[in-house]
């Protein structure tokens, strides 16, 4: 019945030891080159960053510490009455390596519960914004505001020794996640239901039920889509952009709440979290301009290509580092098979799943045409009357926050340096290509 913390402290103990051994034995073992078409191209490919709690393979997907989504959804603690992982079990499993039994993933859902009220200035800041703030403005903002009360901020200022940070920001780490629902449910509240409806923790439920009922919903399996949904985003290696940035930011000391802040603020982009809500606007678009909620493969088929041709990209297709459909979508289409396999829009994900990929195909430059995940989360929740897409990109950004949270821990135990890569003019390249 050993607890997260004294699971970690072992595991973190014999880390250190292995890794400084492997670190002296091959440090100096080359892992590739680096070419000028990739310091020009967003650094794709370059072995550069370390990431103990997820691996992702092009061709296979994201593992989580070594676990695939199907043995993950097969092996983890789950809820009563439900079939996905729970999402404070993968927050142990992305922590120690190990799987937890039911009762120590009850043991994170107790002490979550039990941390998850906001402080009065956080309700009061929130209630206050406009509501036309976007969601991720507001979610980033109030993240943020509660590095007040960092026990990691109080530490570093009161002499604490470096090799003792990590048990401070998994403190912060902890605080943090257990207040998410809160937050983003407010959030929600305050924007879409005129600030009406429940915020008390039922101590009885898990952590995506409570965030579920705190939306204002009661449907049970809109509650183990959540489960789903929150497993499923909480990691993706740490070269994407959210993890990056949290981890970059991290590498300044600044507290874990300031550096999850500049990650959500990297997920809001287009071309990273926001997908979903793009995808759906444009699965939206396509309805009314079809005039059907699940129209016929070829008219979908000139849809997409009107878009290519103006110049856009196809929301929810293509990935930087996949080049298979995203296990992530395949297990959310699992999902809406099970539960919803008559509903339109789910029809017309599945239409376009079908239209998309020959067509990115046969533009040479898409290195990957297949689904990400962003192409199937959104019409799940619209399904259960989570309309909002705007809103989307928040629940992306409360699942990450297990994985770089984890990872940020992670990274102080081994007392990974501030990231400080080089940097070069295009005039210095073009010098340095000559003088060659
Ligand atoms: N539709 C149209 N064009 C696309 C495309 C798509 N879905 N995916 C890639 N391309 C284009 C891309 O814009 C680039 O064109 P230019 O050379 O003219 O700039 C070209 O194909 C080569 O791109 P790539 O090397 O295949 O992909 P990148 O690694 O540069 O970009 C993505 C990866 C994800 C940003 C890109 O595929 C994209 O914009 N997809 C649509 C947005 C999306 O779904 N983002 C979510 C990604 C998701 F996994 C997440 O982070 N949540």
């Amino acid at each position: 019945k050993a607890d997260l913390r004294s699971v970690l402290a072992e595991k973190i103990k014999s880390e250190q030891e292995r890794l400084k051994k492997f670190v002296k034995e091959h440090g100096n073992t080359k892992l590739g080159e680096v070419k000028i078409s990739q310091i020009y191209g967003g650094m794709r490919g370059i072995p550069a960053l370390l990431c103990e709690t997820s691996l992702l393979d092009p061709n296979e997907g994201i593992r989580f510490r070594g676990f695939s989504i199907p043995e993950c959804q097969k092996q983890m603690p789950k809820a009563e009455c439900g079939d996905e992982p729970l999402p404070e079990g993968i927050f142990w499993l992305l922590l120690t390596g190990n799987i937890p039994t039911a009762e120590q993933t009850k043991m994170v859902t107790d002490e979550w519960n039990a941390k998850a009220a906001l402080p009065d200035y956080v309700k009061k800041m929130l209630d206050n914004l406009p509501k036309d703030l976007h969601p991720m403005s507001q979610f980033s903002m109030a993240v943020t505001s509660l590095n007040k009360d960092s026990k990691f901020l109080k530490a570093y200022h009161s002499g604490v020794k470096r090799a003792e940070f990590w048990k401070y920001s998994l403190e912060d780490g902890i605080t943090l996640l257990a207040k998410l629902p809160n937050i983003a449910a407010r959030i929600y509240r305050n924007i879409y239901r005129d600030g009406k409806g429940c915020d008390e923790i039922d101590k009885k439920l898990d952590w995506s039920a409570n965030y579920g009922r705190m939306l204002g919903f009661d449907d049970p399996f809109f509650f183990e889509l959540l489960r789903l949904y929150l497993f499923l985003h909480s990691d993706h290696d740490s070269g994407n952009v959210s993890s990056h940035t949290t981890h970059l930011v991290a590498s300044a000391l600044s507290d874990p709440f300031l550096a999850y802040g500049a990650g959500l603020s990297g997920l809001a982009g287009p071309l990273h979290g926001l997908a979903n809500q793009e995808v759906l606007d444009w699965i939206g678009k396509m309805q009314k301009e079809l005039g059907s909620k699940n129209p016929p493969e070829d008219k979908v088929k000139e849809y997409v290509q009107k878009t290519l041709k103006s110049g856009h990209v196809i929301p929810g297709y293509g990935h930087a580092v996949l080049r298979k459909t995203d296990p992530r979508y395949m297990a959310l289409q699992a999902f809406g098979e099970r539960y919803l396999p008559k509903y339109e829009t789910y029809l017309l994900v599945k239409t376009i799943y079908k239209v998309v990929p020959p067509i990115l195909k046969s533009m040479q430059k898409i290195k990957n045409p297949w689904a990400n995940v962003d192409a199937h989360s959104g019409v799940l929740l619209r399904y259960y009357g989570l309309k909002e897409m705007e809103y989307y990109t928040v629940l992306f950004g409360i699942s990450r926050a297990i994985g770089v949270l984890s990872s940020i821990t992670w990274h102080r135990a081994l007392q990974i340096p501030i990231e400080r890569p080089k940097s070069f003019t295009s005039d210095a390249l073009m010098k340095f290509v000559k003088g060659k």
